[in-house]
């Protein structure tokens, strides 16, 4: 009833029986010794590295657990507004490094552990990524949630827990990527609480019954049910107690499923499509950009905004207010259009199940939500089929139909007679079938809209949302530009720059981890020799780490002395692969006219390549195929294999990405402009000292502002010519030949055999013989160049670090800190609380 008598009995023997922090090492080992004892089953003699290190990730978790205990009361009681982030992904990578970091118990958890006869670097790295995402609009998502709970604002994450994250990427002798499943759950994780007792039935397909008394009101019944179980992972803040909580859903069968959900008809149907409960959580899509309408997809969709809302609800319900103040006390982020059904959802329940009248739940939806757009290539805006939609959701598809009747009445009082006007803005796309732009619907239906770095939000406001700024007035669409946590992306996997900087800044590093301004602290040390020495002592031996990896992982010996050039993000057309291995042919053909003198001169280089493809796109496999056979042409040539090298590393990953980070010197940021969003590992690089070469696209621009033009390598066309260079293409082709004699010259060698079989490569040379989407021809040459000023730049050490340092210390504006600070004030309206 809650007015019970709290504690029950003794409080006193409550109390002493209550799990303390862990502060000193006796108490750590013995916590650690405890759970192989009784957690884990296993004693000092059959303890292996594994077994270390689940106990030593179980001993973190009960301090994990005593913080998130306390957190989760204080925002009960406080009862001030909360904001709550709905993420398909959540790109997590390993968890023990950041908890132990963020709680300052690194150093105390290394000398327990020594102890006891393991090494934590070790034990480290028999951790799992948790590998919940894609790419950049996943790590996102991870990042705000440890820059929410160090910033100490209320925020939960809400999320799906897919049985197999992103696929293990194989790559064959002939360089084919292969995809295997990624069991991250097999060793059970640590890292999670599952809530048995916190669970939701949601409904699918059935019928919809309006009521006839005008009320707009309906009855959804039927169908199949299946039930939303929450599992719980702890997000420990930095430097405080705050301890935050990503929720994320397992979907399992009701009970007595066969036996009661289905009427005769429906029984049949669903076994047919087999809508086994448990296939909605069981595997993470993993196409980035482009969507596929399949019906499964749009269920992980509606299950987890529907178990979310519900449990959002839920929580508001238990403060006692009346439901027309949950805008005041509930903000919802929509991180793209994948939880755009919660609009819909919410409409439903406060309709069908509380009763509000249609446009004081619209008045409730459009103060709740927040849509944050995160690109404007076509192809990956989603649609759904109207009839998809009427199968799986019908009553969503009533409130759709409503919502969207009532959007159009109002667009045309404000602009009568524009009848393109209404079809171009309609949440309805006509054709066979008619589509539901789920963009259209996020951004009605929200309060606020943003993209995600200068350009791009600028690009939304004129391109995709042109009609809805002139409809709504500019003043709904913001700006969030995207920002990497520095714990992770510095502290952690950089440990040697962190602790440079701490000394050099002769701060507490948490302070300046804290406020990543601080860097700029390290401008004063730019002219200091011995701290440049210093500075480029730690790069190389990031590279020589790195280089330990790839010999013990992949056989290759690099060299570490020679440049790091490196591009990791996932093979898309548009983030332009093809041209980095097109420019690295071009260089090794170059090498390759040279004489012996001239080669002296020549600057050895490593060029690594990372990333995934979507398994069914064709082109970018084959883009992987060529790195792949340039690397081994290249790298066994011995008039180049000293100057030049190529490396493909498969499955990158977080932790990968962690290791490949701090040893680039120079990293490549190259999408055609005005396509990447903004780019996050840029701002990455950048942190750890590294250079970019780039197009000005994305965050590359605001990078170059804070940094200085002088110390980016930009080439390339602009976005604002971009559309002219295409029109150009299509009503006026030149042959590659007249535009780039280089580039015609590199594709002739590919096609001829260069590289095995050239006829293989024929569909990825076309792209760029016809049509030529992402001006690969119209940049080529002035990459080539921009390659050169690198390389030259690269000849003046004393320089390219004092370029290094500046970098860094000009990185301030890309901690996610600041980013979640905009949302908290500029969108959500929530304010930091501390946990006592
Ligand atoms: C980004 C996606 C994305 N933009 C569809 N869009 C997906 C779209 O599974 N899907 O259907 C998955 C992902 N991801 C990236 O977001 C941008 O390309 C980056 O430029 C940006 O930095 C990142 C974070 O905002």
């Amino acid at each position: 009833s809650g007015k019970e008598k709290w504690p029950r009995g003794d409080e006193k023997t409550w109390k002493d029986g209550l799990r303390k922090l862990d502060t000193d090492v006796p108490s750590i080992t013995k916590s650690f010794v405890n759970h192989a004892q009784t957690s884990l089953g296993r004693q000092a003699h059959n303890l292996d590295y594994l077994g270390a290190y689940q106990a030593a990730a179980l001993s973190v978790r009960d301090n994990l657990i005593i913080n998130w205990n306390d957190t989760q009361l204080h925002y009960t009681r406080k009862t001030g507004k909360r904001a709550y982030y709905l993420s398909l992904e959540f790109l997590m990578g390993r968890a023990l490094d950041n908890a132990l970091l963020n709680l300052g118990l690194k150093e105390k958890y290394t000398a327990g552990i020594d102890k006891l006869g393991f090494s934590l670097e070790g034990i480290l790295e028999e951790e799992r990524d948790a590998g919940l995402g894609n790419g950049g609009l996943g790590r996102l998502a991870a990042c705000y949630l440890d820059s929410s709970a160090s910033q100490e604002l209320p925020v939960w994450g809400y999320g799906l827990r897919y049985k197999y994250g992103i696929f293990k990427q194989l790559i064959s002798p002939e360089g084919q990527q292969l995809e295997a499943p990624d069991p991250w759950l097999e060793h059970s994780n640590p890292w999670e609480l599952p809530r048995l007792d916190v669970t939701y039935e949601v409904r699918f397909y059935g019928n919809s019954d309006r009521f006839t008394d005008g009320s707009g009101r309906a009855v959804w019944a039927g169908g199949q049910e299946v039930v939303a179980v929450a599992f719980d992972c702890m997000i420990p803040g930095c430097d405080t107690r705050t301890t935050n909580n990503l929720r994320l859903w397992e979907s399992t069968p009701k009970r007595g499923f066969d036996l009661n959900s289905f009427n005769a008809g429906d029984y049949v149907r669903a076994v047919e499509s087999s809508n086994s409960a448990e296939a909605i959580t069981s595997v993470l899509y993993p196409d980035d950009h482009t969507t596929f309408g399949k019906e499964l997809r749009l269920k992980q969709q509606y299950f987890w905004t529907a178990a979310s809302l519900a449990d959002i609800i839920r929580r508001f319900k238990n403060t006692g207010k009346s439901i027309s103040e949950f805008p005041d006390y509930v903000a919802i982020q929509l991180n793209d259009t994948h939880p755009t059904l919660a609009i819909p959802e919410l409409m439903r329940i406060l309709i069908d199940e509380e009763d509000v009248t249609w446009d004081a739940a619209w008045n409730i939806v459009t103060n709740t939500f927040f849509f944050t757009n995160h690109t404007v290539l076509p192809e990956a805006l989603e649609k759904w089929p109207v009839p998809l939609m009427e199968h799986l959701l019908p009553r969503h598809m009533q409130i759709i139909f409503d919502i969207n009747m009532l959007f159009l009445q109002s667009v045309e009082r404000k602009f009568p007679g524009d009848r393109e006007r209404l079809a171009r803005m309609s949440l309805i796309e006509e054709g066979v079938p008619q589509n539901i732009r789920m963009a259209h619907l996020a951004c009605i239906g929200s309060h606020k809209v943003n993209g995600v770095a200068e350009l791009h939000s600028e690009l939304v406001r004129t391109t995709i949302l042109k009609d809805f700024v002139e409809y709504f007035g500019i003043s709904k669409f913001g700006n969030v530009t995207n920002g990497i946590t520095p714990r992770r992306w510095l502290d952690q996997c950089n440990p040697t720059l962190s602790d440079l900087i701490t000394d050099t800044l002769k701060l507490p590093k948490t302070v300046w981890l804290k406020d990543l301004y601080k860097l700029k602290g390290l401008l004063d040390h730019v002219e200091d020799e011995n701290f440049r020495v210093e500075w480029a002592t730690i790069k190389h031996a990031n590279k020589a780490r790195l280089a330990r990896y790839v010999r013990a992982n992949l056989g290759f010996t690099v060299n570490k002395d020679a440049m790091f050039d490196v591009q990791i993000k996932r093979l898309h057309e548009y983030k332009r692969q093809t041209m980095n291995i097109l420019g690295v042919i071009h260089r090794y053909l170059s090498l390759k006219k040279m004489t012996a003198e001239e080669r002296k001169t020549v600057t050895p280089r490593n060029v690594f390549f990372a990333g995934k493809a979507a398994p069914g796109y064709y082109i970018a496999k084959l883009t992987i195929r060529l790195i792949v056979n340039v690397a081994h042409v290249v790298n066994a040539d011995p008039d180049t294999k000293d100057l030049l090298n190529v490396f493909f590393l498969p499955d990158y990953s977080v932790s990968l990405a962690e290791l490949l980070i701090p040893a680039s010197d120079i990293s490549q940021h190259i999408s055609t402009a005005g396509t990447e969003a903004s780019g996050t590992s840029n701002m990455k690089f950048c942190l750890n000292g590294g250079l970019l070469v780039g197009t000005v696209d994305g965050a590359n621009i605001e990078i170059a502002e804070e940094v200085g033009e002088q110390n980016v390598f930009f080439f390339g066309h602009l976005s604002s010519s971009v559309e002219d260079i295409r029109f150009q293409h299509i009503h006026h082709p030149v042959a590659v030949e007249e535009k780039s004699p280089a580039l015609a010259n590199v594709l002739d060698q590919v096609s001829s055999g260069l590289f095995g079989d050239g006829s293989i490569y024929n569909p990825l040379l076309d792209t760029i013989r016809h049509g030529d989407h992402y001006l690969v021809t119209d940049d080529f040459d002035s990459y080539i160049q921009a390659l050169r000023l690198v390389e030259e730049a690269y000849k003046d050490q004393t320089e390219w670090v004092k370029k290094s340092i500046r970098t860094t210390a000009k990185m301030g504006k890309f901690s996610s800190d600041r980013a979640i600070q905009d949302y908290a004030q500029e969108y959500w309206n929530i304010e930091s609380t501390k946990v006592q």
